[in-house]
């Protein structure tokens, strides 16, 4: 099969989540303190013994967990599980001191190092890329209002039959993915491809947990961000497009009021464009 007619599966994408997790984030859990250890664990598995109790779970419901335990590794599939349904509240309590704009959860598709791009750019995409452009434009300041010059703004999105580079087969490695030097007032204007609404993969483990549950596996479509600059908090986060179906039902509950754009037709009359701003917190 070529890579173009390839198609995409979710032990591959998960393979590839599971890859990029381990190589940027891997902390051992004997780096962490035995005494947090010994009371999230224990906790948890409290948590876990309440709710056999209460509803009386069998050993064939038991033996079920099992099986899928097992196969959401076998499948890479723990970056997507984790992200979809835990990383919101770990991002909650982690900036709820913040002051500057929202963030929202990373999930498993960033790559750092996407092609440095200037303040007035486009992002890297093919020649022949589908869907309708998007101009995204705005500003970096600080909590007082002030530019923050030269600030860093990453991009990264799914295109729009919802695929993500790196994460799925055919799509030239850094396809919709960008590294944006705003200007020395903060400004930055990009050129994109609108993403679609996604679907988080349906044919492995996170999938079957889906349909076992008669869930669906919607996000609803996003841009993604980080937005940096030395002496600053970095702010991870990502936008949303009114009217999206899922943006009141999203599977990974990363949708906040804060992070809808406000869609325009675009000026030059060649698709949309929205301006949205950054704050920044002092490091
Ligand atoms: C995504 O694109 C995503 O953003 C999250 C959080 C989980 C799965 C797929
Ligand atoms: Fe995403």
């Amino acid at each position: 099969m070529s890579a173009a007619t390839e198609t995409a599966t979710a032990a591959a994408s998960g393979a590839s989540a599971t890859e990029r997790f381990k190589t940027d984030k891997l902390v051992g859990v004997e780096n962490t303190p035995k005494e947090r250890v010994d009371l999230l664990a224990r906790e948890v598995l409290d948590a876990v013994y309440a709710t056999i109790r209460k509803h009386e779970v069998t050993y064939d419901e038991f033996n079920a967990l099992k099986a899928w335990l097992i196969s959401v590794g076998q499948d890479g599939e723990w970056p997507l599980f984790l992200d979809v349904w835990v990383e919101h509240v770990v991002e909650e309590v982690a900036n709820a001191d913040r002051e500057g704009s929202k963030g929202t959860i990373e999930g498993p598709y960033y790559v750092p190092g996407a092609p440095e791009l200037g303040a007035e750019a486009t992002m890297p995409m093919r020649e022949d890329e589908q869907g309708t452009p998007l101009l995204f434009q705005g500003q970096v300041t600080n909590v007082a209002g002030n530019p923050v010059p030269n600030a860093k703004v990453e991009l990264w999105h799914a295109d729009e039959a919802g695929f993500y580079s790196q994460f799925a087969p055919g799509i030239p490695e850094w396809n919709l993915r960008g590294t944006i030097i705003a200007d020395d007032e903060g400004r930055y204007r990009i050129n994109t491809m609108q993403p679609a609404p996604y679907q988080i993969p349906t044919d492995g483990s996170c999938g079957k947990l889906i349909s076992a549950a008669g869930w669906h596996a919607w996000r609803p479509a996003h841009l993604h961000l980080k937005v940096s600059a030395p002496e600053h908090q970095l702010i991870t986060t990502q936008l949303y497009f009114p009217g999206d179906p899922h943006n009141d039902d999203d599977i990974a509950s990363a949708v906040k009021p804060e992070l809808l754009l406000d869609i325009q037709p675009a000026e030059s009359g060649n698709g949309n464009q929205t301006t949205y701003d950054f704050v920044l917190d002092p490091a």
